[in-house]
């Protein structure tokens, strides 16, 4: 089988985060108080260009998809409970339908035919991909024929990982995550109950030693084979927030690309033992804590969505119901690489100008008080400009901004507050929570109710940059608003409200 043509020949080198350079398209990819990364080796960089989780930028204007061809799962999580049919969800291991290795070649074609964005198809559940091998490879090999311009990816639990790393690189999968929860058995005790191994089942401290040995293993092999690997931890506050800067330590001496520290969600609706025992997740202020003390050792991830394991879209996005199997048609569609090739090259376009209108944008700002920062949202819904309606965005994203850049920050998970014509006032309510740290809106429209429940909270409506690209919007509200700081007319202090564990999960 070909590799990926993108996948560096040789193995990839560990990324040490000190002595770092900005890199080419981010000012703060080392994120949150941390150390700028250096900047990427050029068959990195390559990599990333185009793979929405893995670059930030990337997820402005490229999608993923994920067929759920992977059913059966090798460990218990305390936070995971794998059931059907709850189209409202979007925790882990939660999916509508399964899918066979053909079905999901017809689907993924199907979803290349209608979304121009694609150019991820991952395998990431509803179980464990790597204890479904033959489902999971049975897809990579369909898929490599089908439509060898889409990068395959691939998420795993890691028990498996040693004993797959080879096919994986025959395959040439560019990208693999594993979730790495911890690396000390005695936090692994309160997150694992049991792991299947060799026909039986390893409970305790053994179940966690055992997983934690076959996940660091399976990480430094994928560096051998030149596989960019992204670690996922679950923050689990009181469990493992304290022990995650070791993980990341860890995991990036072995060579992993970049620490995705994401929330738990737990609710006991969910039927999850974390649900049952009242575990919570942690809040927005507590995830981005965890984040910042990571940013010391690894390049965080701070803009998933922690999709379903069958998600399609952007990452804001999921339209998965739109590619149901009941609605698809009942051959293989016509791929459309042509149509993936010419959306590719307008993204080149779009971000040479981003990055022209955000160089003038810093370059107004040199004068600007040093310690100045301010939060701000954005309104946007792909392409990486401000445009979408206040009422109707279904996320915001939000960038700290000072005279060094705009760094993303996270996003805010919301109801939209527009519903035909009408707005609803507490639906506006949670909205503003969700904003609560922001000193401004950017949108591409805002309605006149909104506008002024938005300025009495202390956050600025914006639509002066509808349609500008987003890191330049930003840093253009930003000069404004130190200019008023100078005059007395605004306070550099931030915006008063606190943070809820609902926004820290995405919801408002
Ligand atoms: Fe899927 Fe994961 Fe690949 Fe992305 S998701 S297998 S790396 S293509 Fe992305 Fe979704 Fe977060 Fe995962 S937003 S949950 S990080
Ligand atoms: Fe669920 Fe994934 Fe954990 Fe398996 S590895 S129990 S599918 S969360």
């Amino acid at each position: 089988m070909d590799r990926d043509p993108e996948a560096p020949a040789c193995p990839l080198p560990v990324l040490a985060p000190a002595a770092a350079r900005p890199a080419a398209n981010c000012h703060f990819q080392g994120g949150c108080g941390g150390p700028v990364p250096p900047e990427l080796p050029e068959a990195l960089a390559a990599k990333v260009r185009d793979h929405p989780c893995y670059s930030e930028e990337a997820h402005h204007h490229f999608a993923r998809m994920h067929v759920a061809v992977a059913p059966a799962c090798n460990i218990q999580c305390n936070y995971c409970n794998r059931k059907y049919d709850c189209t409202n969800e979007s925790r882990p291991g939660v999916v509508s339908e399964r899918l066979t290795p053909d079905e999901a070649l017809r689907k993924v074609l199907a979803v290349a035919a209608e979304v121009p964005e694609l150019a991820v198809v991952g395998i990431a559940g509803p179980g464990d991909p790597l204890a479904n091998p033959a489902a999971t490879f049975g897809t990579m090999e369909k898929l490599r024929r089908a439509a060898p311009d889409l990068k395959l990816c691939l998420s795993t639990n890691g028990l498996a990982l040693p004993d797959h790393v080879a096919r994986i690189a025959g395959l040439g999968v560019g990208h693999v995550t594993v979730t790495v929860n911890m690396t000390d058995p005695e936090v692994g005790e309160r997150i694992y109950p049991w792991v299947a191994w060799r026909g039986r089942r390893v409970r305790g401290a053994d179940a966690s030693r055992l997983l934690s040995e076959r996940q660091l293993e399976g990480i430094e092999l994928l560096r051998g084979e030149g596989i960019l690997c992204k670690v996922n931890s679950v923050v689990i506050p009181g469990v493992n927030d304290a022990h995650l800067p070791e993980v990341s330590r860890r995991v990036m001496a072995l060579g992993a690309f970049t620490h995705n520290l994401m929330p738990l969600i737990s609710a006991p609706e969910h039927g999850t033992f974390y649900g049952r025992t009242g575990q919570e997740g942690p809040t927005r202020d507590e995830l981005e804590a965890v984040q910042a003390r990571c940013a010391g050792a690894a390049r965080v991830m701070r803009h998933c969505r922690q999709c379903r394991a069958d998600a399609v879209g952007l990452l804001g996005q999921d339209r998965n119901a739109e590619f149901a199997l009941a609605r698809l048609p009942p051959g293989p569609a016509q791929d459309a690489f042509d149509v993936r090739r010419a959306h590719r090259s307008g993204v080149e376009r779009a971000r040479a100008l981003a990055a022209r209108a955000r160089d003038e944008a810093l370059g107004r700002l040199s004068g600007s008080p040093p310690g100045l920062s301010a939060r701000v949202a954005v309104a946007t819904r792909g392409g990486g400009t401000v445009n979408e309606h206040f009422g109707h965005a279904r996320e915001f994203q939000v960038y700290e901004v000072s005279r060094e850049g705009a760094r993303f920050v996270s996003h805010r998970r919301v109801e939209n507050y527009c519903r035909g014509g009408d707005g609803e006032e507490d639906v506006l309510d949670g909205v503003l929570r969700a904003l609560s740290d922001c000193r401004a809106v950017l949108v591409a429209r805002v309605g006149h109710c909104p506008r002024g429940r938005l300025a009495a909270s202390g956050i600025e409506p914006v639509t002066d940059a509808a349609h500008q690209p987003v890191e330049a919007a930003a840093l253009t509200w930003f000069a404004g608003f130190a200019a008023r700081v100078a005059r007395g007319e605004a306070s550099a202090s931030p915006a008063p409200g606190g943070p809820t564990r609902e926004a820290a999960a995405g919801v408002a």
